[in-house]
C-alpha cells in the first residue's frame, strides 16, 4: 500500500509586534473620559485571545522613550511577522519612527484609541502613516483587535 502523504502544516508564523509608545502605560490609571478605563494590561490580554483565535502569536510591548522604540522596531524585522503600532504622541512627531517602520519592510496597521481628527489640530498629521497599510482610530481598545483582524488577512499562509 503506498505510504500516506505527510500531512502539510503552514509553517509557524513569528509573533505579530503589538508597540505602544509614550504614556500608554497610564491608560486606566488618569483620563478615563479621554481614553476609558482600560488599562494596558487589558489591552494586552484582549490582544493575546484575539490573536490565539486567529492562530498567530503576539509580542506586546510599551516605552516611553523614542530610541527605545526605534530599537524594537529594527528588531521586528527579523524577530516579528508584522507590526500594530500605537505611537502615542510620537505619531505626530517622530520622523525616526517612520524611518524604522519603513526600514521594518513588514505589514504595519496605525492603532490610536482616539480618534486623532476629532481632536486638536496637531493631532491630525501622523508622520508614522505614510508606512502603514492602515489605520483605525477612535475605536477605543477594539481597534487593536480589529489591527489583529486585518494583519491576519495580510499575512497569507
Ligand atoms: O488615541 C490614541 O491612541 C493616541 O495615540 C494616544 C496618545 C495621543 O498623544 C495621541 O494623539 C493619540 C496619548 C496616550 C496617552 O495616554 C494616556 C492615558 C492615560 C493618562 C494619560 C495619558
Amino acid at each position: 500500500m503506498a505510504a500516506k502523504p505527510a500531512a502539510r502544516r503552514p509553517p509557524a508564523l513569528k509573533p505579530v509586534l503589538v508597540l505602544n509608545g509614550p504614556n500608554l502605560n497610564m491608560l486606566g490609571k488618569r483620563q478615563p473620559e479621554i481614553y476609558g478605563r482600560e488599562t494596558l494590561a487589558d489591552i494586552e490580554d484582549a490582544c493575546r485571545v484575539e490573536a490565539q483565535r486567529l492562530a498567530l502569536a503576539v509580542d506586546f510591548a510599551q516605552s516611553n522613550h523614542e530610541g527605545v522604540l526605534v530599537d524594537r522596531i529594527q528588531q521586528a524585522r527579523e524577530a516579528n511577522s508584522a507590526i500594530v503600532i500605537n505611537a502615542g504622541a510620537y505619531t505626530h512627531t517622530s520622523v525616526a519612527l517612520l524611518d524604522a517602520l519603513n526600514a521594518a519592510e513588514l505589514p504595519v496597521v496605525e492603532v490610536h484609541l482616539s480618534n486623532i481628527y476629532k481632536r486638536e489640530a496637531f493631532r491630525h498629521r501622523s508622520y508614522i502613516s505614510p508606512a502603514a497599510v492602515g489605520v483605525i482610530a477612535g475605536l477605543g481598545s477594539h481597534g487593536y483587535l480589529l489591527a489583529l483582524q486585518a494583519i491576519s488577512r495580510l499575512l497569507v499562509r
